[in-house]
């Protein structure tokens, strides 16, 4: 079985909606990802053991998703040299500008490589996620560019009513 590289990692259960479209997204491009609650707030020592072990486990990337004062993507950049892709989730108080706001602006030296809020930027993280590893893998660089021209061919040139 392939080395999984790739964690997608969230804040809580009511992430998991949004965080799906990065799962989806790297189901299409048949790179293999584990999938962990990890919340900042609430369980702070499996945020610290998941940091921690990143690396010896081989993780490449790690995609963290939270909402409202979403201090996960950047407690995870803090604890692991891995590249942390953050997700703001969408929130119902704020519209998720909470969100994004937590996670973007890092202090220097421990960046965070923030998506748009919501589904599109779990969607891109994904996307961001396999770009990194397809830098030294050519077959997923080859599945990757093939999902890419798929996507530009499946875009009309016309308008339509329907
Ligand atoms: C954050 O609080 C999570 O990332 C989630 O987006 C938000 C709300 O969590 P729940 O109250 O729905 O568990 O930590």
């Amino acid at each position: 079985m392939a080395e999984i590289e790739v964690g997608i990692i969230m804040g809580s259960q009511s992430d998991w909606p949004t965080m799906k479209e990065a799962a989806e997204v790297l189901d299409a491009l048949q790179v293999p990802y584990e999938t962990r609650i990890v919340s900042a707030h609430r369980t702070p020592d499996r945020l610290w053991d998941y940091g921690t072990s990143a690396v010896d486990r081989g993780l490449k990337v790690i995609i963290a998703g939270a909402g409202g004062a979403a201090h996960l993507p950047g407690m995870m950049a803090s604890k692991t040299r891995v590249p942390v892709i953050g997700v703001p989730v969408q929130t119902r108080a704020l519209s998720g500008v909470d969100s994004l706001y937590s996670i973007v602006q890092m202090p220097r030296g421990f960046p965070v490589a923030t998506m748009a809020i919501g589904a599109a930027g779990a969607c891109n993280a994904g996307l961001m996620a396999a770009g990194i590893l397809a830098t030294s893998d050519p077959a997923l660089a080859g599945r990757l560019d093939r999902w890419r021209a798929d996507l530009s061919a499946s875009i009309p040139e016309v308008p339509s009513d329907d």
